[in-house]
């Protein structure tokens, strides 16, 4: 199944590959590529689709109810975790099975997992960072359509990186990170299908 339309001076111009070993993110992010195959990305896309029980969400913002632009829905241990726990979810066994993939690849332990569906090119999650995670590590792991994962530096917007997310990709954002920088995965005119992205994070 292929939900990208990237061309390839567009694959060019992101970096799917590891950061340089001198790069400001180095210390904090690691891309681990795609360690999904991608019959087993597309299983598991299509039942996440059907079996998430996703939700679209709304926020307080300047005294508005804005929607968010996206549907979610999250996994966790008890209903006193951050800001997503009211309605914390039961996991279910393929989910469940991919923390276990995750933490072993990544080598940290995760107690819940935002699940984020972006519908097409209009569905994206602004520039914030991670605060309920503050002090732990968040693995993203991504199926479907590729999308790009823009980080940038709280301090300095002008040290950033775009990476290319494709289906069946895993990227570690380390202890610290939450802390020191920011991400987003912005809208795009490209024709792009949906894409899930699941979150396993460490919450207090
Ligand atoms: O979809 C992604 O890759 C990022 C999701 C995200 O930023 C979040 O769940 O906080």
């Amino acid at each position: 199944m292929d939900h990208t339309l990237f061309s390839s001076a567009e694959m060019a111009a992101l970096d799917t590959s590891a950061l340089p070993a001198d790069h400001p993110f180095t210390p904090f992010i690691h891309h681990y590529g795609v360690v999904l195959p991608s019959a087993k990305a597309d299983e598991l896309f299509g039942w996440l689709l059907e079996h998430t029980p996703w939700a679209r969400r709304s926020l307080q913002l300047h005294g508005k109810l804005v929607e968010m632009p996206r549907d979610m829905a999250w996994y966790g241990t008890s209903k006193d975790q951050g800001v997503y726990a009211t309605d914390a979810n039961e996991w279910p066994e393929r989910l469940l099975l991919l923390k276990n993939l995750v933490e072993e690849l990544t080598g940290f332990k995760y107690n819940g997992c935002l699940c984020n569906l972006y519908r097409d090119g209009s569905d994206s999650v602004a520039w914030h960072s991670d605060r309920e995670a503050f002090g732990g590590a968040v693995a993203s792991l991504s199926l479907g359509a590729s999308r790009t994962f823009r980080v940038r530096l709280k301090s300095d917007h002008a040290i950033n990186h775009n990476f290319l997310l494709p289906s069946g990709s895993l990227l570690l954002m380390k202890p610290g990170c939450q802390e020191l920088s920011e991400h987003c995965v912005p809208k795009t005119k490209r024709l792009v299908g949906p894409r899930i992205n699941l979150t396993f994070r460490q919450v207090a």
